[in-house]
C-alpha cells in the first residue's frame, strides 16, 4: 500500500469527498489542536466537505474563539463542527473517516459502515515520532473483525511518512508577517504589549519544570533584556513560585532584573503562530506547538510530554539525531544539553550558558530544518491524495 499520487487522473472536475474527523479530547491541547488543523486544511485547501466530532468543546473553544460553546453543530472556517455525544444516532456516513488517535469509533457508526457500499475508506491519525520504525508502520493496514479493514497514517519527519501538517502558504505567511513591522507590532499591541522595535523576545508554552528556575534566574542577570512571553497554561505556578506572587493572569507582567515576564490569553492558533514567529526563542511542548515552532524556523525547544517509565526518551532523541545533523559537533552537544536539561527538570544555568557562543549556528540550523521540512508534502495533502486514489480513481471495496 502506498499514499502515492495516483498516475491516472480523469479530466473531469474531482468529486468533493466527505470527510468525518473524530477527536476525543484526552487532556491538554494536542489532540484537537492537531485535529482542528486538519480538519480546516481539508476544507480550506483541498475544498473538502468535512464535519469534525469532538467529544470536549471546550478545548476547541480555547484556541478558536468563534466557537459558541453550546452549539452541537456549527459551521467555522468551513469545517462542520459537530459535537460528539455519549449516544450516537446519527444516520449517514462519510466516505472517509478519520479516527485521530486510535478514539475510538461509536459502535452505531461501525454499523452503518459495515452496510455502506462503496465501503466508507478508515484511517486512522496516529501520533507524530521521529523513530525509525515510523516509515515502515505507515500505510500499513489492519483488519478490524471481519468487516473492515483500517490503514494506519503516520506523521513524520521524511518522505517515506505521512509529513507534517503546514498550510500550503505558511511560510511565505511567515515571512510577509516577519518582514513589515508595522504589522508585527499591530499583533503585539492587540495583546497589550508595547514593547521597543529591538525587543528581543522569547515564548514560553511547555509543562511544568523544577528547573526553570534557574533559567529564570540566568535570563534576569544576563547583560540584554529579554521579554518572556507566556500564554496561559501549566507552567504558570513555576513562574508565580519564582516571582513570589499568589496569582498570575493574562495581561499581567513582571520585571526581575534584565528578565520582563508578560502573562498572555491562550491565543487562537493563527495568534500563537504570530507570536511563535516574533521570538527568538520557542519553547514549546506536545505535538502541534512543537511542530509549529519548527515552521516559525527559529531556535527552539522541545519539552516532549512525559510518559510513564521515561518511554518519551527515545521519541526525543529519535528527533535530535534528525535535528541536530546540521550543527557542529560542539554546536550540537550544546543544544542537545539544553534540551535534556530541560526535560528531565535539572539545573539550566549551565546549559543555558553554553549555548551562546552557538546561537547564530543553531539559528542557521533552525533555518534550514525549517526550509528542508518545507520541501515536503504535508499531511492533508497526502491524505487527499490517498482518499482520492482509493476512492475516486481507483474506486475498489475496501473490505
Ligand atoms: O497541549 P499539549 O501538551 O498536547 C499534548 C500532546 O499533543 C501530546 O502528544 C498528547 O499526547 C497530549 O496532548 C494528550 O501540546 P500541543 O500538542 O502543542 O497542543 C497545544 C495546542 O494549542 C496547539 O494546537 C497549539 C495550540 N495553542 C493555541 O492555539 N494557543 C496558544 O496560546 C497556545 C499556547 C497553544
Amino acid at each position: 500500500m502506498s499514499f502515492e499520487p495516483s498516475p491516472t487522473r480523469p479530466a473531469t472536475p474531482k468529486p468533493t469527498l466527505r470527510w468525518d474527523i473524530f477527536c476525543h479530547v484526552i487532556d491538554n491541547f494536542g489532540d484537537i489542536g492537531v485535529s482542528w488543523r486538519l480538519a480546516r486544511q481539508l476544507a480550506q485547501e483541498h475544498h473538502q466537505s468535512v464535519q469534525l466530532w469532538v467529544d470536549d468543546l471546550s478545548a476547541l473553544t480555547a484556541m478558536e474563539p468563534s466557537l459558541t460553546l453550546t452549539s452541537e453543530s456549527q459551521l467555522i472556517h468551513g469545517v462542520q463542527v459537530r459535537y460528539w455525544p455519549d449516544t450516537w444516532c446519527q444516520q449517514q456516513v462519510a466516505d472517509v473517516v478519520v479516527e485521530a488517535f486510535g478514539c475510538t469509533l461509536p459502535a452505531p457508526y461501525l454499523d452503518l459502515m459495515a452496510t455502506t457500499t462503496p465501503r466508507v475508506l478508515w484511517l486512522n491519525l496516529e501520533y507524530l515520532s521521529a523513530e525509525d520504525w515510523v516509515e515502515q508502520c505507515h500505510g500499513l493496514t489492519s483488519k478490524v473483525g471481519n468487516r473492515f479493514q483500517k490503514y494506519f497514517f503516520f506523521p513524520g519527519f521524511t518522505d517515506k511518512t505521512g509529513g507534517l501538517l503546514r498550510e500550503e502558504n505558511l511560510i511565505a505567511q511567515r515571512h510577509q508577517f516577519q518582514s513589515n513591522r508595522r504589522e508585527k507590532n499591530a499583533f503585539l499591541n492587540r495583546l497589550g504589549l508595547h514593547l521597543p522595535e529591538d525587543a528581543l523576545c522569547f515564548s514560553l508554552f511547555s509543562y511544568e519544570n523544577p528547573g526553570l528556575h534557574s533559567w529564570l534566574d540566568a535570563l534576569s542577570q544576563a547583560p540584554k533584556r529579554v521579554h518572556l512571553l507566556v500564554p496561559q497554561g501549566r507552567i504558570l505556578q513555576d513562574l508565580q513560585r519564582w516571582l513570589g506572587v499568589d496569582a498570575l493572569g493574562a495581561g499581567d507582567s513582571a520585571q526581575r532584573g534584565a528578565l520582563d515576564i508578560h502573562i498572555l490569553p491562550f491565543l487562537s492558533q493563527d495568534d500563537y503562530d504570530r507570536l511563535l514567529w516574533c521570538c527568538a526563542l520557542n519553547i514549546v511542548r506536545g505535538e502541534d506547538s512543537f511542530v509549529r515552532a519548527q515552521w516559525a524556523g527559529s531556535p527552539m525547544l522541545w519539552h516532549i510530554y512525559p510518559q510513564p517509565e521515561d518511554a518519551h526518551q527515545p521519541k526525543l532523541q529519535a528527533f535530535l539525531t534528525l535535528y541536530l545533523q546540521g550543527l557542529s559537533a560542539d554546536a550540537a552537544d550544546a543544544l542537545k544539553h539544553f534540551w535534556l536539561a530541560w526535560n528531565t527538570g535539572a539545573n539550566l544555568a549551565d546549559s543555558w550558558a553554553r549555548l551562546s557562543p552557538h546561537w547564530s549556528a543553531i539559528q542557521g540550523n533552525a533555518q534550514r530544518w525549517c526550509n528542508h521540512l518545507a520541501r515536503q508534502k504535508n499531511i492533508s495533502q497526502q491524505l487527499v491524495t490517498f482518499a482520492e486514489k482509493q476512492i475516486i480513481f481507483a474506486p475498489r471495496n475496501l473490505s
